[in-house]
């Protein structure tokens, strides 16, 4: 019985010792200490002997299980010092390798264009004013000399929108340009006025060259003695540096809107077969112009007689897409990643005027 015992305690020492890993560990535990295990079957036997055998059998198989309690738990740590270590050899981490570039989006070109103005304008002293997308008839039209039946309003393909619940409220529209922000701006503060609006503006017009949803960028100066020379030199200063051309030529030439008078249209110079900006002997039309109407400054309540100003509108996809040489206006507002991959920005280079925009 002693010998068997011996036996047994030797045998499970050598198996504690040689199990490979934690789980072969855990079954030579159940085999001897489990509810069937070897060991735990010499517990049970000791019931059955009488009491001065049992007492000296008792101790000795407790001292057994005693010894192989504290081996198991010996070689448990052992095992699991040698997995952690191993694991942590498989997962070292190389903290010198450079940083993966993070997965990032792009700015959107007609927002790079809105942060490209914004940083001309602003190095020209100008503010970024905003408004509302759904404004009243009378400052969207009236207030700009557009009274309800003037064949302007004809070129506008205005979305009228229902009256407001009460149907007490002022008619509305979706904005068909940024000039109400220009006069919400005249009435809400006094001059001198330097500011540019720009954003998101609506006509019912769809083709390949229109989109019901286009951008626009408005300019609107108001101070003493403002002459059409600050308009032009104000413009030409833009438009060179928009487009990163110091010589680009820029012509003026006579037109007609109801919130300016005199009214000029501004042509670039460009060659029309190559599609290049610059010299190339041919004019495009890029953005309208003139001296504020001294009844809209009057609406906007601003005594003519003692201020002057200038302003001007541009149509932001257009100076977009003659800037990156993007033929197709529909792609803009499609949100096809494979276009957006080509033509976005990196967030990590914003436009800035000292790095050339
Ligand atoms: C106020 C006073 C005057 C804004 C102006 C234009 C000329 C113009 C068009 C260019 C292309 C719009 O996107 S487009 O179709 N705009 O030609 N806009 S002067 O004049 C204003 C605006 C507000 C209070």
């Amino acid at each position: 019985m002693t010998d068997d015992l011996a036996a047994l305690c030797h045998a499970a020492e050598h198996d504690i010792a040689t199990a490979p890993d934690l789980r072969a560990l855990e079954a030579v535990r159940v085999a001897l200490l489990g509810k069937t295990g070897r060991l735990t079957a010499r517990l049970k036997e000791l019931g059955a002997l009488p009491p001065e055998a049992r007492r000296e059998q008792g101790a000795r198989v407790n001292a057994v299980k005693e010894a192989l309690t504290a081996a198991l738990e010996a070689r448990c740590a052992a095992l699991a010092a040698a997995a952690l270590e191993a694991r942590l050899a498989q997962e070292r981490i190389d903290v010198s390798l450079p940083a993966r570039p993070a997965e990032s989006g792009l700015i959107h070109p007609i927002s790079r264009a809105m942060d490209e103005i914004a940083a001309i304008f602003g190095a020209m002293g100008f503010t970024v004013a905003e408004g509302p997308d759904i404004e009243t008839d009378w400052h969207n039209f009236g207030a700009l000399n557009i009274p309800p039946h003037h064949p302007a309003r004809a070129d506008h393909d205005t979305f009228y929108l229902p009256p407001e619940a009460d149907g007490d409220g002022p008619p509305r529209v979706l904005r068909t340009h940024t000039s109400p922000v220009q006069m919400r701006t005249m009435l809400a503060e006094t001059p001198p006025i330097r500011i540019i609006a720009m954003g998101r503006t609506y006509r019912a017009d769809h083709d390949a060259t229109h989109s019901p949803m286009f951008h626009q960028c408005e300019g609107l100066v108001i101070d003493r003695d403002i002459t059409l020379g600050h308009l032009k030199g104000c413009l030409t200063d833009f438009l060179r540096a928009f487009f990163g051309l110091p010589d680009l030529p820029v012509r003026f030439r006579a037109s007609y809107f109801p919130f300016t008078e005199p009214s000029m249209e501004v042509d670039i110079g460009w060659n029309r077969r190559s599609g290049e900006l610059g010299r190339g002997g041919d004019w495009l039309e890029i953005l309208g112009s003139g001296m504020v109407h001294a009844k809209v400054l009057a609406n906007g309540g601003i005594d003519p007689r003692e201020w002057q100003g200038f302003a001007f509108g541009m149509g932001i996809e257009r100076i977009t897409m003659l800037k990156h040489g993007i033929n197709d206006l529909r792609p803009f507002f499609e949100s096809d990643l494979r276009w957006l991959r080509h033509y976005g920005f990196s967030p990590m280079a914003p436009a800035m005027l000292h790095e050339g925009v």
